[in-house]
C-alpha cells in the first residue's frame, strides 16, 4: 500500500517563550509572513488579530497552503499549525519561528494528511467552480481585523489598524513605529504606546499650547523638551510674537518617522525661528541659564523608559530655575484614570517647587489614549492662574485665524476645571 498523502501537518508547541513577542501582533504577523517566506512559500494573505487584553491568533495563507498560531503571552506559550502541500519544507518554517519567538523549549508531531488510498477523486464542473470563486472574491468579504493595543495590566486602548507598517526602528531609546488606523489615519507609536495619531492630534497639540501661551500673553523664548513629532512646536509657532524655539528630543528617529509620514504634523521643523536639538534633555535643562524661558514645554511620552526621568524633582527644580519670573511651564500630565500614581505624584512635585497654588491641571479629551481623559499639569512661576484668562476677543480671533479645532476661549476655561476625584487625587 502506497503512502502518498496530499499534506504535510506539523502541529508544534512553543513554550517559554518572550511573553511581550507573543502579545505583539504585529511582530508575530511579520514572523510567521517571513517563516513562510523562507521555506520559499508563495503567500496569499495573512490576518492577525489581538485578543484584549491578550492574545495573537492569525493565519497565513500560502500557495501551499497555510501556516495558523494561537498565542497565550501570560504562559508564554503558542500553539502553531505548519501545514503544507507540495515540496514545501515547512521544518525551515518551524526553525525560524523558534529563533524569533525565543522558545526555550518546543516539540513538533508531524501528520501525513489526505491519504490517497482512503480518498476518491472526483472531477469538476470547472466553469461553475470559477463562477463560485468570483463571488467569493467581492472585496466586501474582506476585512483585516488586526488591532493595536495601549494598555497597563487592566485597561486599554485599541485601535484597529490595516496592518501597514510605514516606519519600524529600534532606536537606542525606544521602538518607533508609523501604523494607520482606518478612523484615526497614520499615527506614532513608541514600544506599546500611541503617541499621535493625525487625526486627533490637534486635541494634544492645541491644549500643550494655546492656554499656555494666553494665559502669559507675551511669551517670546520657548524651550520644548520632548515632542519629536513636531506637533507642539507647530501650535507654539502659530503665535507671531515668539521670537525663538529651541526643541529638543533625545531620540532623532522620532523626528525622522514623522518628517516622513506625518508631514502636517511635523510642518515646521524647517521654521527659521526653530532650533531643534537632538539631545538629553534632561541635561540641557541642569546646564540652561537662569531665568532664561517664558514657557517650558515637556512633551514626553509616559513615565517608562526615556522619559522616567522627565518625572523627577531634580528636572522639574531645574526647569523653575530656568524660568524668567512670570514663567510658566507645562508638562505631559498622564490621566487621571489610567496613570492615577503618576499624575498625583507629578502634581506634589509641581507644587513642592512651584507652591500649593501654582501647579494647577488642565484636562482635555483625547480619544486614542486609554481611557481618553489626558492631563497637562502647570507649574506657574509667579504668573496668573491660568483659569482667569479673559481677553476672550483676542483669543477668539486667533482661533478664527489659525483655524483651530479644540481650543478656544471656553475650552480654556473649562479645562482648569477639576473633576472632586482629580482635586482629590492631588489634595496635600
Ligand atoms: N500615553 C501618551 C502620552 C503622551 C505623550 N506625548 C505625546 C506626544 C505628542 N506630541
Amino acid at each position: 500500500m502506497s503512502n502518498v498523502a496530499l499534506g504535510n501537518h506539523i502541529l508544534v508547541e512553543f513554550m517559554n517563550c518572550d511573553p511581550h513577542i507573543m502579545n505583539d501582533v504585529a511582530t508575530i504577523e511579520r514572523d510567521m509572513v517571513d517563516a513562510a517566506r523562507k521555506a520559499g512559500a508563495t503567500v496569499i494573505n495573512s490576518t492577525f488579530h489581538h485578543f484584549s487584553p491578550w492574545g495573537v491568533s492569525g493565519v497565513v495563507v500560502i500557495q501551499e497552503s497555510h501556516l495558523a498560531i494561537h498565542t497565550w503571552p501570560e504562559y508564554g506559550y503558542a500553539a502553531v499549525d505548519l501545514f503544507t502541500c507540495g515540496d514545501m519544507d515547512a521544518w525551515i518554517s518551524f526553525d525560524h519561528l523558534k529563533e524569533c519567538f525565543g522558545s526555550k523549549s518546543y516539540s513538533a508531531i508531524e501528520m501525513k494528511r489526505g491519504s490517497v488510498n482512503l480518498l476518491t477523486r472526483n472531477d469538476f464542473d470547472m466553469t461553475t467552480m470559477r463562477e463560485k470563486a468570483a463571488e467569493w472574491r467581492n472585496p466586501e468579504f474582506y476585512t483585516r481585523n488586526v488591532w493595536f493595543t495601549d494598555k497597563d495590566e487592566d485597561q486599554a486602548l485599541s485601535l484597529r489598524f490595516t496592518g501597514e507598517v510605514f516606519y519600524d526602528v529600534q532606536s537606542p531609546f525606544q521602538r518607533v513605529r508609523i501604523l494607520e488606523s482606518p478612523k484615526y489615519g497614520k499615527f506614532l507609536t513608541l514600544d506599546d504606546m500611541v503617541m499621535t495619531t493625525q487625526n486627533d492630534e490637534f486635541h494634544y497639540h492645541e491644549m500643550i499650547a494655546h492656554p499656555a501661551m494666553f494665559t502669559h500673553g507675551n511669551v517670546k523664548n520657548v524651550l520644548v523638551i520632548g515632542g519629536g513629532d513636531g506637533g507642539t512646536v507647530r501650535e507654539i509657532l502659530r503665535h507671531e510674537g515668539v521670537e525663538k524655539v529651541t526643541m529638543v528630543e533625545i531620540d532623532g528617529e522620532v523626528i525622522k518617522a514623522c518628517k516622513e509620514f506625518l508631514p502636517e504634523i511635523a510642518a515646521a521643523f524647517d521654521n527659521p525661528k526653530l532650533e531643534l536639538l537632538v539631545d538629553d534633555g534632561i541635561a540641557f535643562i541642569k546646564q540652561a541659564a537662569p531665568k532664561s524661558y517664558d514657557l517650558i514645554i515637556v512633551d514626553g511620552s509616559d513615565p517608562v523608559g526615556p522619559a522616567e526621568g522627565l518625572f523627577s524633582t531634580e528636572f522639574y527644580t531645574n526647569c523653575y530655575n530656568a524660568l524668567k519670573d512670570g514663567g510658566i511651564l507645562v508638562a505631559q500630565g498622564e490621566s487621571p484614570k489610567f496613570n492615577e500614581k503618576a499624575f498625583s505624584e507629578l502634581n506634589f512635585t509641581l507644587q513642592d517647587i512651584f507652591g500649593n497654588d501654582n501647579a494647577p491641571v488642565s484636562l482635555f479629551f483625547v480619544p486614542t489614549y486609554p481611557t481618553g481623559m489626558w492631563s497637562f499639569q502647570y507649574g506657574l512661576k509667579g504668573s496668573d492662574a491660568p483659569k482667569a484668562v479673559s481677553n476672550d476677543t483676542e483669543i477668539e480671533a486667533f482661533v478664527d485665524a489659525k483655524g483651530l479645532k479644540y481650543y478656544n476661549a471656553d475650552v480654556h476655561r473649562g479645562s482648569f476645571a477639576t473633576p472632586n476625584f482629580v482635586k482629590q487625587l492631588i489634595k496635600r
